[in-house]
């Protein structure tokens, strides 16, 4: 693992005195970056998805949903220092919502447990965060993206869906029902997550733009399931998500009162509006 840097502590933000660590020739420091991996049944893919995480990161926080096998024990023996967190009800949506609230880091980063994600990537997201985007959205179709892990069915499913939203709400999204994103941890207060399965992160991607957070799109390759089957069901869950639309389209007035000020026309120096 990396050595550690703290920035100096006198007179500081708290938020500031968390550890900050040095992390590659392009991006020199980062604050502490918590990854959470929601977990049911993935002991074999574990060692594929610990082996990318990269040694700089603050914290794993591992959301167990009551997994049969030995997930808990394997991710014990391969991250000894795994926070572990069980599930209070059910679905991954729980799970992550219950894995924010563990965290500690000042960045949070949603990592799958199946081996589709590659955790070399995290320091892009991680870089769009400390250049100013609040949130880190992974697109499988920004240029630089793609997915082994898609069937036709669904690639059309996640374009209507996304579609959807991003002509109801006005975001600029390329990918809607995608697990692998970051965000800072202030983000949380202003989205206020409460859904339980797959469509959390529609419900996310939704509240964001709702809350006019910045954000980023972050090309990133998604791989097949190493081992396993997977817990998504396309009609339930797309009609999950569907009804998650639905639901946010009819509070959305607060966005159109939105109104973005240019903070050129403001007086002061560093002065924002
Ligand atoms: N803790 C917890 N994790 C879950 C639950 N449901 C799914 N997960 C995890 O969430 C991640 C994504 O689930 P997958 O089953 O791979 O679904 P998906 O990635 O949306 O769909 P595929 O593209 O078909 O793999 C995996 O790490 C699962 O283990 C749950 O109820 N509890
Ligand atoms: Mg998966």
């Amino acid at each position: 693992m990396s050595s550690v840097l703290r920035p100096p502590t006198s007179g500081q933000d708290p938020l500031m005195a968390a550890e900050y660590r040095p992390i590659s020739s392009h991006l020199a420091i980062t604050p502490p970056v918590s990854v959470v991996i929601p977990a049911m049944n993935e002991a074999e893919n574990l060692p594929y998805v610990f082996k990318t995480l990269p040694g700089w990161i603050h914290e794993v926080v591992l959301v167990d949903g009551n997994s049969t096998d030995n997930t808990v024990a394997v991710a014990r023996e391969l991250w000894p220092e795994v926070k572990v967190v069980e599930q209070r009800g059910k679905g991954k949506g729980d799970a992550l919502i219950t894995g924010f609230e563990a965290c500690t880091g000042d960045i949070i980063v949603m990592v799958d447990a199946d081996g589709s994600a590659d955790g070399h990537e995290i320091v892009s997201y991680v870089s769009a965060l400390v250049s100013g985007a609040d949130f880190a959205k992974g697109s499988r179709f920004a240029n630089g993206g793609g997915t082994d892990d898609m069937t036709f069915i669904r690639k059309l499913g996640n374009w209507a869906l996304c579609t959807v939203v991003n002509r109801k709400f006005g975001a600029r999204y390329t990918d809607l029902c995608y697990g692998y994103n970051a965000f800072w941890r202030h983000c949380l207060d202003k989205i206020d997550l409460d859904c339980t399965g797959f469509e959390i992160e529609t419900l996310i991607n939704i509240r964001v733009v709702k809350a006019g957070l910045k954000v980023q799109e972050i090309p990133s390759y998604e791989y097949l399931r190493i081992h396993g089957t997977s817990n998504l069901r396309a009609v339930r869950d797309g009609l999950r998500v569907l009804k998650v639309i639905l639901k946010e389209r009819s509070n959305r007035r607060d966005l159109r009162r939105q109104v973005r000020h240019s903070p050129m026309t403001t007086t002061g120096r560093g002065e924002s509006s």
